[in-house]
């Protein structure tokens, strides 16, 4: 039986390597479809997990885990030596940079070396990993080629960008089109033909490079549109006009127009990130991409910006930062999620303690804080404010009792517009 004809059936048995928030959705979408698919990962805690019918992801039900793990179509294990059996492999694991800002391919790296010591002719591979264009063509393909097989011709290969939102419960798997680009026109029809038994609209474009490339596009736009309005936030408060109030206004415009808001600073792992596989790669071709570099320095500044804000505020009241008591309302990094990575609060907090103030903090999402020299505990929200100079809100997670909050806090600095509406003289935007 062809391959076409093995995913026409839901008969194709399906590796995914890389069981995280992109990989594990995966997986459970084709598992439910019917298809047999095997997670593959080093972490032996997700394994475990998995084949006890748990999900450890938040948008992944766990009840729809066990119905495939007790169906006998989900399984996971750190034996790479199953991909030998797999007719399609999804390769989903971390695109992190160095901390030199360049790309850090090492887990897509190891990922194909697995996947090329069990190559087998007729398999379909495909990279989701976000990366810079021409990883797939440049990197995967040559490696894979390595044992003598043909891309294209012995087996398949394509590019398909991620586009999971977590949290985001107005879009699911299913419902986000799925950008395809293959090696050749066969690998990106067998990829074409794989998504589209799980997502309702598949996209195809014309080679990996251009997939890679919409990844980067659609979350390099956004860095740069919030670098955008956190500068417009910064001229605004020198200009003393209300920033939100503007965008507020600006965002009755019903065409041309997109609101983003400002805030302490670029958090999570694909915004801070994806821009700047962009601008390494651009800069290999002798292109110096200046929106990026110079959104990477507004969106950067912002954690120092809100520092300056609680300067200002503790002014007010005849208070320095050194030496008062400030605590942060949420810090995870955006609202509504418990992720820390990349989260600007963080920064917030060691630009406090070097300025000599002491920090609390509470989130109901983060019940510990550990990162570099800071380690912390969350106090529960709600606990009596007295004592504490300034409240910060970070991140202004829904589940956060405002109205209390304003009641509770001598003096508020609200980077994220929390407080919409509510005038005081204890409470300062940015
Ligand atoms: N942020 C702002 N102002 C804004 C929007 C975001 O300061 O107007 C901050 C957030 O607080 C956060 C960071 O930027 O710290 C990134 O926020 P994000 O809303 O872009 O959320 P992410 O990082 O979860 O981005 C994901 C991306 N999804 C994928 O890469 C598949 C992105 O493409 C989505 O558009 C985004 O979610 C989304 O729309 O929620």
């Amino acid at each position: 039986m062809s391959l076409k004809d093995k995913i026409r059936d839901r008969k194709a048995r399906i590796g995914v390597i890389g069981l995280g928030y992109v990989g594990l959705p995966l997986a459970v979408e084709f598992a439910m479809k019917g298809f047999d698919v095997t997670g593959l990962d080093v972490d032996e805690s997700k394994i475990k997990e998995i084949n006890a019918g748990r999900s450890y992801i938040l948008d992944v039900k766990t009840e729809h885990v066990k119905a495939c793990v007790d169906a006998g179509r989900l399984r996971a294990s750190s034996d790479m030596s199953h991909l030998k059996d797999m007719d399609a492999i999804d390769i989903c694991v971390p695109t992190p940079l160095r901390k030199t800002k360049d790309p850090d391919l090492s887990y897509v790296v190891q990922a194909v070396d697995s996947v090329k010591a069990h190559l087998k002719k007729g398999q379909l591979v495909i990279l989701e990993s976000t990366t810079y264009p021409g990883t797939t063509d440049e990197v995967v393909q040559p490696a894979l080629e390595e044992n003598g097989l043909k891309a294209g011709v012995d087996f398949y290969l394509a590019f398909s960008p991620e586009r999971v939102d977590p949290g985001n419960e107005t879009y699911s798997t299913r419902t986000i089109p799925k950008v395809v680009g293959g090696v050749n026109r066969e690998s990106t029809e067998l990829a074409s033909d794989l998504y589209g038994s799980i997502v309702d609209t598949v996209v195809p474009v014309s080679s990996t490079q251009v997939a890679e490339m919409v990844k980067l596009l659609e979350n390099t736009f956004r860095a740069v549109n919030i670098g955008l309005v956190n500068e417009i936030a910064l001229m605004a408060h020198r200009m003393n006009i209300d920033v939100w109030e503007v965008i507020d206004a600006a965002g009755t415009k019903p065409f041309g127009f997109m609101p983003f808001y400002p805030g302490p600073g670029l958090g999570g792992h694909c915004i801070p990130i994806d821009p700047f596989y962009l601008s390494w790669k651009a800069r290999q071709s002798g292109f110096e991409c200046r929106f990026i570099e110079l959104a990477g320095h507004v969106n950067s500044s912002m954690p120092a910006f809100v520092v300056d804000r609680i300067g200002e505020a503790l002014n007010t009241r005849k208070k320095a930062i050194n030496g008062s008591r400030i605590h942060i309302l949420g810090v995870a990094y955006k609202k509504d999620v418990s992720d820390m990575r990349e989260s600007p609060a963080l920064d917030v907090i060691e630009l406090l303690h070097r300025r000599g103030a002491s920090v609390t903090y509470s989130d109901p999402f983060v019940p510990v804080l550990q990162h570099g020299d800071v380690d912390m505990k969350a106090t529960p929200e709600g606990a009596d404010g007295s004592g504490i100079d300034c409240a910060v809100i970070c991140t202004n997670h829904r589940v956060f009792d405002y109205a209390a909050i304003v009641k509770r806090y001598p003096l508020i600095v609200d980077t994220r517009n929390a407080l919409k509406g509510i005038q005081a003289d204890h409470i300062f935007r940015l």
